[in-house]
């Protein structure tokens, strides 16, 4: 006989989730109560061109920003996010857990405004400011938050087709090497490009960097190789070790999730 399914509960558990949404994006809006204070969120010319801007000619579609964020709001962006609650962070093995930071799960496509109301509104604002900067090419609609332990990383893989070819993904706390490897094959040998991420940077991976696949290794160190694409800007030669915070890292990774037809 197949197990009986309880109807009742499933809706009484989905109904919890929403109002727990729904009071978390309130509580949230407590943050920022002057609004960002040393973040450009418009375009003054300090986009792909900027000075702070890191052309990465080596892969084609592969963008980094320094100072992306000002310090202060950094602050205030990482106390806001890890002010939620534990039940909506999932932990995965290699020392690091994520949380979806709004919207539906993950793995679900984009239900538009009903998604859209769950952000609060300061994540609104950073969504817009990634497409009035020039970051990215089109409004990001979903964000996933990762924390890490200090040595903690992340298996090389590819975001898959649920998103856009368009993922920005803004540091907050600590550094760490992401690597991109080709899109299929045993990971072996050296990455096609690297690149530190350092606090408030934003690194973009569009097209070709998107369909490789990306990581970071479990380590106490990270050792800057020639495919560092970012080393020579960020004053680094080949071999120079770069320690890890022992506080760990933040990550905020802003996506564009494909829309429910
Ligand atoms: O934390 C990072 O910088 C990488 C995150 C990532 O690759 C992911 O969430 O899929």
């Amino acid at each position: 006989m197949a197990p009986s399914i309880d109807v009742r509960a499933l809706v009484r558990a989905a109904k919890t989730r929403e109002s727990e949404v729904t009071s978390t994006s309130e509580r949230h809006d407590r943050f920022f109560p002057d609004g960002f204070v040393d973040t450009t969120l418009d375009d003054d010319g300090c986009g792909v061109a900027s000075e702070k801007s890191i052309p990465i000619a080596t892969v084609d579609g592969l963008s980094y920003e320094r100072e992306w964020l000002g310090e202060r709001d950094a602050d205030e962006l990482e106390r806001a996010l890890l002010a939620s609650p534990s039940s909506w962070w999932t932990s995965w093995s290699n020392a690091r857990r994520v949380m979806n930071a709004g919207g539906n799960a993950p793995s679900q496509l984009f239900r538009g405004e009903e998604d859209l109301k769950h952000f609060p509104a300061y994540l609104r604002a950073l969504m817009r400011a990634m497409v009035n900067r020039k970051t990215s090419d089109a409004e990001p609609n979903h964000v996933l938050v990762n924390e890490y332990e200090s040595r903690g990383g992340i298996t090389p893989h590819s975001d898959g087709a649920v998103y856009a070819e368009d993922v920005s993904i803004l540091t907050l706390r600590g550094t760490a090497l992401i690597e991109f490897w080709p899109s299929e094959g045993e990971i072996t040998g050296r990455p096609i490009a690297s690149v530190l991420l350092e606090p408030r940077s934003v690194l973009t991976y569009k097209g070709t960097a998107y369909r490789l696949r990306h990581g970071i290794r479990e380590t106490d160190a990270d050792v800057v190789t020639e495919e560092t694409a970012n080393a020579r800007a960020l004053g680094l030669n080949p071999g120079a070790r770069v320690e890890r915070n022992p506080r760990g890292r933040v990550s905020v990774v802003f996506v564009r999730k494909r829309t429910v037809v």
